[in-house]
Parts: C-alpha cells; sequence; structure tokens
C-alpha cells in the first residue's frame, strides 16, 4: 500500500525534532584531547622524582624536559599519584611544554588543570596558551593546589596546548590533571538551527496545502 503525504510528513517532523534535539544536546561526556595530561603514564617511584625528554615513550609532551613528581616531600597529586614541576631538571633556560591535537576550526574547547607553587611567596609564573585562549597565572602558597577552567576556540584543524614557566631555575609550577574536552561544534550556529527549523516546516506545510488534488475517476459501468 502506497504511504499517504501525512505519513511522510509525520516522519520528516520526527526527523526534524531529532535532528535538533541532538545539535543541542550533543555535550555528552566527551573524551580528553590531551595524552599523559595527569603525568601518570611513566611510573615514577612513590615519594621520588624522575625527568624525561621529549621523545621518550608515552611522554607525549614536547618541548622541554618534562620532571614528574610521585608525593615527594609528602604532596599529593591533584589526580592519580604523579603530577609534572615545569621548572624541570636540568636547568634549560625558559620552560616550555606543549602538545598538539585535533580539532575543528571555529570549535569551542574546554580547558581545566590544576597548578600549585612550590615555594610561598616567590610569584613562581607560567603562562598557558590555546587556540584563541592566553592568560599568565601565578602562585605563591606552597604545594596548595588549585583549580583552573576556562573554554578556548580552536582557530585551526589541530591546535597546540603550551606551558611556559616565566620565572627562571629548576623549581616551580607544579602542574596535573591537564584535561581538554570538546565543547561543541561550530556548524549549525545553533542560533540558525531555530529560524532554519521553522523555515522547514514552513515549507512542507505549504507543499501539504498547495499540493495538486488527484483526479477524481468516475466509473461509468
Ligand atoms: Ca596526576
Ligand atoms: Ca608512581
Ligand atoms: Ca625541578
Amino acid at each position: 500500500m502506497k504511504k499517504g503525504f501525512g505519513q511522510h510528513f509525520n516522519f520528516i517532523l520526527v526527523l526534524l525534532f531529532t535532528i535538533v534535539c541532538a545539535i543541542l544536546f550533543s555535550s555528552a561526556a566527551q573524551a580528553n584531547l590531551i595524552k599523559n595530561g595527569g603525568f601518570e603514564d611513566i611510573d615514577v617511584p612513590d615519594r621520588s622524582w624522575r625527568y624525561f625528554s621529549q621523545g621518550t615513550p608515552n611522554l607525549a609532551w614536547q618541548g622541554s624536559n618534562v620532571e614528574i613528581w610521585d608525593s615527594l616531600f609528602g604532596f599529593e597529586a591533584a589526580e592519580g599519584e604523579q603530577y609534572g614541576e615545569l621548572n624541570a631538571h636540568p636547568n634549560q633556560g625558559q620552560f616550555s611544554i606543549y602538545q598538539t591535537f585535533d580539532t575543528v576550526a571555529g570549535g569551542i574547547y574546554d580547558l581545566s588543570f590544576n597548578y600549585s607553587a612550590r615555594r610561598n611567596n616567590k610569584n613562581e609564573q607560567f603562562e598557558v596558551s590555546a587556540g584563541d585562549f592566553s592568560q599568565v597565572l601565578t602562585s605563591n602558597i606552597r604545594f596548595n593546589w588549585q583549580d583552573f577552567a576556562t573554554e578556548f576556540t580552536a582557530l585551526s584543524d589541530t591546535t597546540t596546548i603550551t606551558f611556559t614557566a616565566l620565572n627562571r631555575g629548576t623549581l616551580g609550577n607544579l602542574i596535573d590533571n591537564i584535561v581538554i574536552t570538546q565543547n561543541r561544534l561550530p556548524i549549525p550556529e545553533p542560533e540558525l538551527i531555530f529560524p532554519l527549523t521553522f523555515a522547514l516546516l514552513f515549507l512542507l506545510l505549504r507543499a501539504r496545502y498547495h499540493r495538486k488534488p488527484k483526479p477524481i475517476r468516475i466509473k461509468l459501468d
């Protein structure tokens, strides 16, 4: 039996509703785009530290050496058991580590991490940047994790997150739990979804009420 226009119309309505809902509520839990963001992927023995140069398997971070601590001086990680010290060993001048990951240009991403000073009142400072975002963070309280969270817009199909120590020397700027997740994609623009949906519905209704009537056949026996 041939489906009537009404059935097609209802199907299209349900389809449109589903698409709009999927776009509006697609901010479900997303995977972390950062590898080894918690500095757990290379095991350092409890209550000790090691440093690793870029290219070390599972390190994932590039740039300067990365110093990884496990509960050193009794200071526990913000996440897991280990964390990184940006001002690594040995002294390399300005310490800067970075990691590049896939993004969608114009997409919005959430960034969060924890950071702490290693010493009191030394103005330990680092700059963090990713996409259109850049900020300098300062901490002055020894062994005290602070939460940081922001969002940024990706500018191309890959994005690099960079942490750069702004104080010299091999002491300072502890970081842990670096997480980047996709928040929302740029297309379609959320403010265009409803106008587009209503325009489509209007066209469908118009088509429904202006369709050609079926020719009436009169049986002549
Ligand atoms: Ca960790
Ligand atoms: Ca460990
Ligand atoms: Ca160090």
